[in-house]
């Protein structure tokens, strides 16, 4: 008797127990779920933080993810991205810029020449057109007819970067840790919605006309609401060949966290010639908020801010060199 009442009571015990682990659980995931995130690649901190204002303000994730990127896109000291990016091999400063959202519309500019916010002019062709690419004069002439003023993007400082490496005049659009900025930046809401940007001048001293992974849909930024969203720095080209954030977010799909997927697609471009040399940084954030990074040489920062907490990480690698 006394032994049957034991099992009874502990029975109870443990399924008691059990109700409130399950919503301990739940309130967890779903406090979690409400926490508005932003990451982004290498020390883009002015512009996590911008994206920040925009999210504790309630604001949407893609009025965040334009608001960090139009940061670098007006600094005039990064050298990678819009107004004081380095010009191509003929001295001209030509944009690259996507976007998307989290009912999975896209917009982008390639090669786009004159126009201080690239990234605010794909948000356009996302919402103002049936189209998803526009480039160049086309571009332009978008830009202009709703109301961005054309401007000169290169400054005195970039400009001369680019009359010194005239005099070697050697065609190697460079790489290197020093020449990195690019920002992708992706965000969730407090209604949970993903979105995510990408903004470059692209390789410094490239080919007038070279267009690299960041305006490139599934290369360099890709959204899925259901799943997450992933971002791509680095060599352009090594990414597209792979199609590097769509590939992240896809491994997501099948339940890998953001940090194993760009573990993967980074381990996706060592049999491209030359793998050691380049580099290639990914970030990802999960549908529960949860972020990642990984590049393929040492030397990828990033920044994230989760409910207004300020982050500067170094992205495991690859290669230990820089
Ligand atoms: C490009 N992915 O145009 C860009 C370059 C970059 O920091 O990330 N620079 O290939």
């Amino acid at each position: 008797m006394q032994r049957r009442k034991f099992i009874k009571h502990t029975g109870i015990g443990f399924a008691t127990l059990g109700i409130f682990r399950d919503l301990a659980k739940l309130k967890s995931i779903s406090e979690k779920d409400r926490g508005a995130i932003t990451i982004a690649t290498w020390n883009n901190k002015k512009a996590v933080m911008a994206a920040w204002e925009v999210l504790s303000a309630n604001g949407s994730a893609l009025d965040a993810v334009e608001a960090g990127a139009r940061i670098p896109e007006e600094d005039p000291l990064d050298t990678s991205v819009g107004y004081g990016g380095y010009p191509d091999r003929e001295g001209r400063v030509s944009l690259d810029a996507s976007i998307m959202d989290h009912e999975g519309n896209a917009g982008s500019v390639f090669f786009l020449q004159g126009i201080l916010h690239p990234i605010s002019v794909a948000k356009l062709v996302m919402q103002k057109t049936p189209h998803v690419y526009l480039a160049g004069e086309g571009a332009k002439l978008f830009a202009l007819e709703n109301g961005f003023e054309e401007q000169n993007l290169l400054t005195p400082a970039a400009e001369k970067a680019y009359l010194e490496w005239k005099k070697i005049n050697k065609y190697s659009p460079k790489i290197g840790p020093e020449q990195h900025d690019t920002i992708g930046i992706l965000a969730k809401d407090r209604s949970g919605r993903l979105s995510g940007a990408c903004t470059t001048s692209g390789l410094a001293f490239k080919m007038h006309g070279r267009v690299g992974d960041s305006p490139i849909i599934g290369s360099g930024l890709f959204v899925d609401n259901k799943i997450g969203a992933a971002s791509a720095t680095g060599l352009g080209e090594a990414v597209i060949k792979k199609v590097g954030s769509f590939s992240i977010v896809e491994m997501m799909r099948n339940k890998m966290n953001p940090e194993k997927a760009c573990k993967k697609a980074i381990e996706r471009l060592l049999d491209i010639k030359g793998s050691s040399e380049f580099q290639v940084g990914y970030i990802a954030m999960n549908k529960a908020g949860e972020t990642g990074a990984y590049s393929l040489r040492a030397g990828f920062p990033y920044v994230v801010v989760r409910e207004g907490k300020f982050e500067l990480l170094e992205s495991k690698s690859f290669f230990d060199k820089k």
